[in-house]
């Protein structure tokens, strides 16, 4: 008798891995290569995205967490007894201790992560700093919201995304998204919006681009992530960091850029780079009141307040669903 053709077959691959491969060769073959940011963050990513927040030329976290705490008062006094705080994309939860000091009678947290990692320590040093506090981490991205926990307490639910990272997202995915958060936190929900808002482009790319490097790591990363996870082969050192204001689309992109011909192979796909040719790995659109405005009302939400910081500046939108 003859044996069946012997198959290598490789371990079976969890679901992110194998989304992060599909999302890879898809954005691989398009004519203007591109990952989404996403996948930027595993451990590592999310650990030099930390470092990156304490970077002189980033001033987004630095500008935002002083407004927060300026304005922590105004932006959770309608939060109601047991109220229900939601936090997407909640990486290192360090911005939520300014709201979770501001209302010690808070019903539920809910930190939503795509890092594992980062998700599971920030739970933890956010229980053993506040004691009495539900706690009840959501592993997941925000494009898939899942319902929340039926078991939470009833008090009012209350979106917040900080750190401008609404600013991933294309205009029409923002607004799916922040409508779908609206679904998601019913009736009489609040919504914490955190945007970078329109500068100096010198300013902006500094932040993106900054002298120790650390940026130019983080957006690397991916590629290493590639070559770790998905037994890809990119040659690390045909690509460099470089990151581009774009007036027209109101956004800092990030690319990597191949400095001579390479080619690199995911799965059985194999993806040619020209000199000079680059994969877009981040957009980080700043915005303008209007356009936070413009947005919110789209998906649902009006305006209720947009505080605002001093120079560099960010905003924080308070919406009302
Ligand atoms: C976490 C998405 C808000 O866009 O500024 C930092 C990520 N990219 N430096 C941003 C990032 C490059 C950051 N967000």
């Amino acid at each position: 008798a003859e044996d069946a053709p012997r198959e290598r077959r490789p371990a079976p691959e969890d679901a992110q891995t194998a989304a992060f491969r599909r999302d890879l060769v898809q954005g691989l073959s398009r004519d203007q290569k591109a990952v989404p940011p996403k996948w930027f963050y595993d451990a590592e990513g999310s650990r030099l995205f930390e470092e990156i927040t304490t970077l002189p030329e980033y001033y987004p976290t630095r500008q935002e967490t002083a407004l927060l705490r300026d304005r922590a008062a105004a932006l959770t006094a309608d939060f109601g007894p047991d109220a229900v705080l939601v936090e997407f994309g909640s990486g290192a939860s360090e911005k939520t201790r300014l709201l979770l000091d501001a209302v010690p009678d808070l019903g539920a947290y809910v930190p939503l992560d795509i890092s594992e990692s980062a998700l599971l320590d920030a739970a933890t040093r956010i229980r053993a700093d506040y004691p009495g506090l539900r706690v009840q981490p959501v592993l997941g991205d925000f494009e898939h919201l899942a319902p929340l926990p039926d078991d939470l307490p009833q008090g009012r639910r209350i979106g917040f995304f900080p750190g401008s990272t609404i600013g991933n997202l294309e205009p029409d995915e923002a607004v799916r998204f922040l409508a779908s958060a609206r679904r998601m936190l019913g009736e009489g929900a609040l919504f914490i919006l955190g945007v970078d808002l329109v500068k100096d482009p010198a300013i902006l790319v500094a932040a993106y681009d900054d002298s120790q490097g650390v940026t130019s790591a983080f957006n690397l990363n991916v590629l290493v992530r590639a070559n770790a996870e998905l037994d890809a082969d990119f040659d690390l050192d045909a690509f460099a960091h470089r990151a581009v204001w774009n007036p027209d689309q109101s956004r800092m992109e990030m690319h990597l850029q191949a400095t001579r011909q390479t080619i690199a192979h995911v799965s059985d796909s194999r993806f040619n780079f020209m000199a000079g040719e680059t994969i877009h790995t981040e957009s980080s659109r700043k915005f303008t009141e209007a356009m936070v405005e413009a947005l919110a009302t789209q998906a649902g939400w009006s305006v209720a307040g947009f505080e605002i910081s001093p120079e560099p500046s960010v905003a924080l939108a308070l919406l009302r669903g």
